[in-house]
């Protein structure tokens, strides 16, 4: 283990890309061209683009070298089987269905597993691992505990489970009900929030009682594992490859959003322990997908994955990632800004609620927070909040979740300290003039995961 105290990057910059820089002008033309609405505005358009981290990540150079070793065989690509024999080395899982990107991974499990009337209970839901819950004919249920709600909770664990909240589920619908329990690691929607070991195994535990499997969404295991190695009793001389392991060890089986935690601009795969259920998913994924050893990815892109997963768990690498979260949400907090705390490993979170309490929920204060930002200084964020919880699909409400937030994303290995600092200074700048922002209305709602395309004008 490093024994360096500074997140510094442990990389040096080899080539670089040129960013535009934009006029407030043009950035109010073409905000309002684009509905308000961030996902909208042309990346072009953009100086520092906080949207998300999936799939904006730098690779290495091994990475891109690897990419020019593409086997670009229909059927047994040579980089089908490295990405394999890399997911069982790291994560343990027996065997592996790449998809396209998470979402494949997530239609491919649901399908198998989910019957109509199924309860799936998840540590928080995410939005596109719900909607395939609710499209196979499931109900997700929420089984956070209640912390994970609150953005000013300093609880070190706000993605762990509430066990009673499990058990009385199970109690009240039957383990029959329950193909599996969803379990992320770091959850998104809560700020990037962390589940603990200890947490897990009870988890494990319960569900092992019932005969209930875990899947365990692995966007972001390896900054989980940093914090559990930070803040756990136990882990401080554990590596976080090893600690990567033991969690998957826990669980029966995986969907991966590659795009995140192993640094490759597309991929993804469902992993699995059970034969069966890996045989039905082998099988539809030629369905959707693609052939089994390809999921619809180019063998190039599997290289890279099989690549990035190793580097994903380096101690310095991981150091560095969270470090540069940490830096610039210190700084906010610093500046009196309101954030979710503990901060988060992918990005900071912005509380629209406690910035803009002037704009009432159904006015899309995060929406109009994003808005905002993008028109100071080219900063593109997202909103997480009424627009991205949509509607409940029994009874066609609005969802309206305690959380308001806008995520400042941060992509791994691409910008600087000073580009955390523009951005703090940026959002220093919108929080000053707070109180003249007025919220806004949704002109144009998608059916599906209306916050990549819903329109908004303001009041
Ligand atoms: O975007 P996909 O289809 O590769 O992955 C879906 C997905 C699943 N689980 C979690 C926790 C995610 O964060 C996730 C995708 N997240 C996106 C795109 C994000 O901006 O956070």
């Amino acid at each position: 283990m490093s024994s360096r105290s500074s997140w510094a990057e442990p990389y040096k910059i080899k080539m670089v890309e040129l960013l535009k820089m934009t006029t407030p002008q043009r950035r109010k033309k073409v905000i309002k061209e684009a509905g308000f609405n961030t996902f909208l505005l042309k990346s072009e358009d953009v100086y520092i683009d906080l949207l998300t981290d999936s799939g904006t990540s730098a690779m290495s150079d091994v990475q891109w070298a690897g990419m020019m070793r593409g086997d670009e065989a229909y059927a047994g690509s040579r980089n089908y089987y490295n990405l394999e024999k890399s997911v069982k080395d790291t994560y343990g899982y027996k065997y592996l269905v790449p998809t396209h990107q998470g979402r494949g991974a997530e239609h491919l499990i649901s399908s198998i597993l989910i019957k109509k009337g199924d309860i799936i209970p998840g540590n928080m839901y995410f939005t596109t691992t719900r909607l395939h819950q609710e499209l196979a004919g499931g109900q997700f249920r929420d089984i956070i505990i209640d912390e994970a709600h609150d953005a000013e909770s300093l609880h070190p664990f706000k993605g762990n489970v509430d066990l009673a909240k499990l058990e009385s589920l199970i109690n009240h619908h039957g383990a029959a009900k329950i193909p599996y329990v969803c379990i992320a690691t770091t959850v998104n929607m809560a700020g990037g929030q962390p589940i603990s070991m200890d947490n897990l195994r009870q988890v494990r535990e319960l569900t092992s009682k019932h005969g209930i499997r875990i899947i365990h969404d692995m966007t972001r295991v390896a900054e989980n594992a940093y914090f559990i190695q930070q803040r756990e009793p136990g882990f401080k001389r554990k590596s976080i490859a090893r600690i990567v392991r033991e969690i998957c060890d826990l669980t029966d089986g995986a969907t991966m959003s590659a795009k995140k935690d192993a640094l490759v601009n597309i991929g993804g795969f469902l992993a699995l322990n059970e034969w069966e259920v890996f045989e039905e998913a082998r099988n539809l994924v030629v369905v959707y997908e693609g052939l089994h050893t390809y999921g619809g990815l180019a063998g190039r892109d599997m290289e890279a994955m099989a690549i990035g997963i190793k580097e994903s768990v380096d101690q310095n690498h991981i150091h560095a990632r969270v470090g540069q979260v940490e830096y610039l949400g210190q700084r906010l907090i610093e500046a009196g800004i309101p954030i979710v705390q503990p901060i988060g490993s992918h990005g900071v979170f912005l509380d629209a609620r406690r910035i803009l309490p002037h704009i009432p929920q159904d006015q899309f204060p995060a929406q109009t927070l994003a808005a905002q930002l993008y028109i100071d200084a080219g900063i593109r964020a997202m909103e997480r909040g009424v627009v991205s919880a949509g509607r409940d699909p029994i009874t066609g409400e609005n969802r309206f979740p305690k959380l308001e937030l806008v995520r400042l994303t941060i992509p791994r290995r691409v910008y600087t300290q000073a580009h955390m600092d523009v951005i703090a200074e940026s959002v220093m700048r919108v929080y000053n003039r707070r109180s003249k922002i007025k919220g806004m209305q949704m002109v144009y709602e998608p059916t599906y995961l209306r916050f990549f395309q819903a329109r908004f004008e303001p009041i």
